[in-house]
């Protein structure tokens, strides 16, 4: 099946946005086969099935490279607590926190974890993502985190988003090894990762390095078993405090380093070194009213490519939109609008490791949104405004 995309202004993301003004892009199955001036179509793509536009803007799929979105339950109250002067710390360590999250989840079956999930999802295509990665850490028991990734998996089946599955048993410690961080590594951690990895459950592992989660001594163990299984790894570092966790990931050569507020100079520099992505996660800081920022900076300056995600979650991060993601990154950290849409876009995909899409070029994957926009800097300049007009998704129009 051959589609002929006319009527279109095309964001290619190709050395920059990519401007292309009264484009054409022929789709061909899930691949796009053509882009470029409508002027320049070759003939043999003219008699294909047509449609206009009617001038609108095309961006690559957006790519939401940081989500937890399989979950139970909500967390307003805690919500209410830390309005009232409470530190997500002090919610945490009076046993609120992620873990009244993973009371809930453990609760919860397979099938209502996968329906909650998928009603996350359906909020974020329509904001314009077209591929997610989906964490787990809720469950925190060998089944309950099998359980997780099962649902996860399954929202494949239900959704035309790419869904890519992330595992992070490693993200809290449960109240049944309370004070035995080494043990959970040793009996949840590493086993259910080897379980899930054995089922095909795993596109990547993660783990939550922090005062209030695991030390870098145990990220290490968990990460030494991931490269057992020739699993990439990424990481929650430097969120709340400075455990030197990007430099540790860097040394695995991770895909990315996830939240980074309280990055150093050193970590700037192991990152651009290792060619690992920042993940910016405006949503958190927000939520949290962190008022220290990423370096955004430093790491424009040494090269590091950045991404932009909504990090979605019940607790720190509440949000579905990237483009309200992509709005918070220039607002609070100065990212500039070409920085955010590079980070909901080409970064996201490599900070996944998937090099078929994030731009619009021959040969990549046919996921596209299609915006009521003039220019691509409406998209992070507009703070919550829905001007998704529709996605295409593998090259179907009614994805
Ligand atoms: N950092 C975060 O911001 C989320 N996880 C993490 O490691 C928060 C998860 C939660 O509060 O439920
Ligand atoms: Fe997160």
């Amino acid at each position: 099946m051959t589609i002929l995309l006319t009527g279109l202004t095309a964001t290619t993301m190709v050395g920059g946005y990519g401007l292309i003004r009264d484009a054409a892009l022929v789709l061909e199955g899930r691949r796009i086969a053509w882009i470029g001036p409508l002027s320049d179509l070759p003939t043999g793509f003219a008699a294909a099935e047509r449609h206009d536009l009617g001038g609108r803007l095309v961006t690559p799929g957006l790519i939401d490279c940081h989500s937890h979105i399989v979950f139970a339950g909500h967390r307003a109250g805690e919500f209410e607590m830390r309005l009232q002067g409470a530190s997500y710390e002090e919610v945490a360590r009076a046993g609120g926190g992620i873990l009244s999250t993973v009371t809930a989840t453990r609760a919860a079956d397979q099938a209502a974890l996968t329906a909650a999930a998928l009603r996350r999802l359906d909020r974020m295509r329509r904001t314009g993502t077209t591929t997610v990665e989906v964490k787990s850490g809720y469950g925190l028991t060998l089944a309950d985190e099998m359980k997780l990734l099962r649902a996860a998996r399954t929202l494949a089946d239900l959704s035309p988003v790419t869904i890519r599955t992330t595992h992070l048993a490693a993200h809290a410690i449960p109240p049944e090894f309370k004070g035995r961080a080494d043990d959970y590594i040793d009996q949840v951690a590493i086993p259910s990762l080897h379980a899930a990895h054995a089922e095909g459950l795993v596109d990547a592992v993660d783990a939550f390095c922090e005062g209030i989660a695991f030390s870098p001594a145990q990220v290490e163990r968990l990460f030494h078993a991931a490269k057992g299984l020739d699993l990439p790894v990424k990481l929650h570092a430097e969120q709340l405090s400075d455990l030197d966790g990007a430099a540790l990931a860097a040394r695995f050569g991770a895909l990315s380093a996830d939240h980074l507020e309280y990055l150093s100079p050193a970590g700037v520099a192991a990152m651009a070194a290792a060619g690992t992505v920042a993940v910016i996660l405006p949503g958190a800081f927000y939520t949290l009213r962190e008022t220290q920022a990423p370096p955004i900076a430093a790491l424009r300056a040494a090269g590091v490519p950045m991404a932009v995600a909504t990090d979605c979650n019940p607790g720190s991060s509440p949000m579905t939109s990237l483009p309200l993601a992509m709005n918070m990154a220039c607002t609070l950290f100065r990212m500039t609008p070409l920085e955010a849409l590079c980070g909901v876009t080409v970064h996201a995909a490599r900070a996944l490791g998937l090099s078929d899409r994030g731009q619009l070029a021959p040969g990549l994957r046919a996921d596209l949104a299609v915006w009521e926009a003039d220019h691509p800097a409406e998209l992070s300049y507009a703070i919550g405004a829905d001007t998704l007009h529709q996605t295409i998704i593998g090259g179907r129009l009614d994805a």
